[in-house]
């Protein structure tokens, strides 16, 4: 048993290392609240705020409360993102992306954590929360996609291989 937790420290440790290396210059370890523009955007909390958790204190546990999202197409929705994770490396974001590109969106983001880990050029995007930092929540609002199955993902470096699910849009 206790040589069994410390392989999956080593592990966590690895995956953990393996995610700094793909993400190059990534080594600034302070989690600053940045101001910008991508903060004022007009949010809407309403009785159809749908509400998502993520948890887990490492790279093992890390996750999100809900596997698959269901919501009405082309319809304004507001999510709140909850940060229940205690640990520094466990910021959370949530980003709503076309199936199949989880990796290209979360290795190309890591550059980019002046916005949420998220590259704003990226055309897989369709929309993302700003950085949730550990014990705090943050609303998003936007305009769901046509009918069809998307991904969401936590694009913060080294997550997006673990934290991830099916995104739905249906006939209202
Ligand atoms: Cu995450």
């Amino acid at each position: 048993m206790y040589i069994q937790k410390i392989k999956m420290k080593f592990l966590v440790f690895i995956i953990f290392c393996l995610s700094i290396i793909a993400c190059g210059s990534h080594s600034d370890s302070s989690f600053d609240d940045d101001i910008n523009s991508s903060r004022a955007q007009t949010v809407m909390i309403t009785s159809d705020t749908i509400y998502i958790t993520a948890s887990g204190e490492n790279m093992s546990e890390m996750k999100f409360d809900k596997k698959v999202i269901r919501v009405p197409a082309n319809k304004a929705i507001t999510i709140a993102l909850i940060n229940k994770s205690s640990d520094a490396t466990m910021p959370h974001n949530l980003v709503i992306i076309k199936k199949g590109s989880a990796n290209q969106v979360g290795q190309g983001g890591c550059k980019y954590k002046e916005n949420a880990y998220v590259n704003p050029t990226d055309t897989n995007v369709i929309a993302h929360s700003p950085l949730v930092q550990i014990g705090e929540t943050e609303y998003f609002s936007f305009i769901t996609p046509s009918i069809g199955t998307y991904e969401f993902i936590c694009s913060y470096p080294g997550h997006w291989s673990l934290m991830k699910g099916e995104f739905i849009t249906e006939k209202s």
